[in-house]
């Protein structure tokens, strides 16, 4: 059996057609969701790409694995001995290739990514010897945009952050953005594959709908800004005294809207150009899922794609991610088992991305590392609808954390602005009204909090 990954950046759920987004064009998607699992509650363990990535990656929490900020490098943090993906699955016999990012940087794990016997338009790390691009690697006009400094100068935060705060037409071909490319070398990399006959596992990546919201004008054509809705959850029905994230609701935010809040102009350029780089994304990873069906690999190929996190688009005041609310702690997740049961169907039950590796593990028959922290969930490839884990657990640092179960989200803030958050989601899905400091839900309180501090082993679906 093969696997492929494919690795959307940060991809808010219900932007996507399948997730019940009826603007948002992603017909790609939404045809390989009927022959796949979707995963309608799939919740990482972490809100950025360096500390979500590293725990999916190593199957480890963030509080385990030492990483929980895009600072953290992976390689200099996890726990001796740490197995990371490409480790355990090129052990198992898999020949191993990526395309783009896979942990944050390379820079960011040399030693895991030397597991590779493939990189491709991605920096090797020192010592990395394998074969070239299996394309000729063409002049992509969006990489002639470098930092003029290194990413410790002072002024490199202030650069990334007017290239990150733009959305629009991006004066660009399809061809000549990475994404296209990294669909294409995936395509080549998959028909060589097909005629090696040899297993393998393949990830590629894709950056957009990451900032700058910036993608080739024919997508942006695809929407009128005039036709989306304003965000729901505005600021003004928060209680903001009692919200946890009230100054970036009311200021700056860190990818997109970076001086302050847009105006409701603004707000529905910047989601229409979230769709045009969501669509351009689908174009991108539809060529490759083609590719799986025409080379005939989709017989013993396990297809999983997902996001790395989610994405605030406007909610909340919010555009960006970072937050533990529902817009970012949640994020799109399929998988695709050949002969699967559940395949073409939905599964409501809690999953965590830390399950990857368990569920890879079992469907490979491969050892999973006795520190792994998650649980496969194999069984819901079988039976979508069976019970499953009653909460799932985030944190931002070991002083932020959250736990969500199906009626509540309760987030601990040790040195926040607001001590805890408490939000009834049957009547506040958007997570607006601050319940933890409200005398009739002290119960409640006390039971997420007990919920959050018993930790994930606490909330492990029942025994068959
Ligand atoms: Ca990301």
């Amino acid at each position: 059996m093969n696997v492929l990954f494919v690795i959307i950046e940060d991809t808010n759920a219900g932007a996507i057609g399948c997730y019940g987004n009826t603007i948002c064009q992603t017909p790609n998607l939404d045809h390989f969701a009927r022959t796949a699992v979707q995963f309608n509650s799939a919740y990482v363990q972490a809100v950025s790409c360096n500390p979500s990535r590293t725990s999916f990656l190593t199957g480890l929490r963030p509080l385990t694995s030492g990483v929980w900020n895009n600072n953290q490098r992976t390689s200099e943090h996890v726990p001796p001995g740490t197995k990371a993906l490409p480790q355990l699955l090129k052990e198992h016999g898999l020949y191993t290739a990526v395309i783009g990012k896979f942990f944050h940087g390379t820079d960011y794990a040399r030693p895991q990514m030397m597991y590779f016997d493939r990189i491709e338009h991605a920096v090797a790390p020192p010592g990395w010897k394998g074969p070239p691009p299996i394309l000729p690697a063409p002049v992509l006009k969006e990489e002639e945009e470098k930092p003029p400094m290194g990413r410790n100068d002072p002024g490199y935060r202030e650069w990334r952050r007017q290239r990150s705060d733009r959305y629009g037409d991006s004066g660009l071909k399809p061809e000549e953005e990475s994404d296209y490319y990294h669909a294409a070398a995936a395509v080549a990399l998959l028909e060589q594959f097909a005629r090696r006959r040899e297993p393998f596992f393949l990830s590629m990546h894709q950056s957009h709908p990451h900032t700058p919201l910036t993608v080739p004008k024919k997508y942006i054509d695809m929407y009128d800004p005039a036709k989306i809705p304003l965000p729901p959850a505005p600021v003004s029905s928060l209680n903001l005294a009692e919200f946890p994230y009230a100054k970036r609701s009311t200021g700056r935010n860190n990818d997109i809207f970076t001086k302050g809040q847009p105006t409701a102009q603004q707000a529905k350029e910047a989601i229409a150009a979230y769709y045009a780089c969501l669509s351009f994304v689908d174009d991108n990873v539809g060529r490759v899922l083609d590719a799986i069906d025409r080379t005939g690999l989709a017989k013993n190929t396990i297809v999983v794609v997902m996001a790395d996190h989610g994405f605030h688009l406007g909610d909340h005041g919010l555009w960006s991610k970072y937050t533990m609310l529902e817009a970012t702690r949640r994020a799109p997740l399929w998988v695709r088992v050949p002969g699967a049961p559940a395949n073409g169907r939905v599964c409501n039950e809690f999953v965590e991305f830390v399950d990857l590796i368990p569920t890879l593990g079992d469907l490979l028959g491969f050892k999973v590392p006795s520190a792994v922290e998650g649980t496969s969930f194999a069984p819901l490839l079988v039976n979508p609808e069976r019970p499953w884990k009653k909460a799932v657990f985030q944190v931002t640092s070991p002083s932020e954390q959250m736990v969500r179960t199906r009626r509540y989200s309760y987030l601990e803030f040790k040195d926040g602005p607001v001590p805890a958050a408490l939000y009834d989601l049957k009547k506040d899905p958007w997570e607006t009204v601050n319940l933890a400091s409200d005398p009739g839900h002290a119960a409640v309180h006390a039971e997420m909090a007990g919920l959050l501090h018993d930790g994930w082993k606490s909330a492990l679906p029942p025994k068959p």
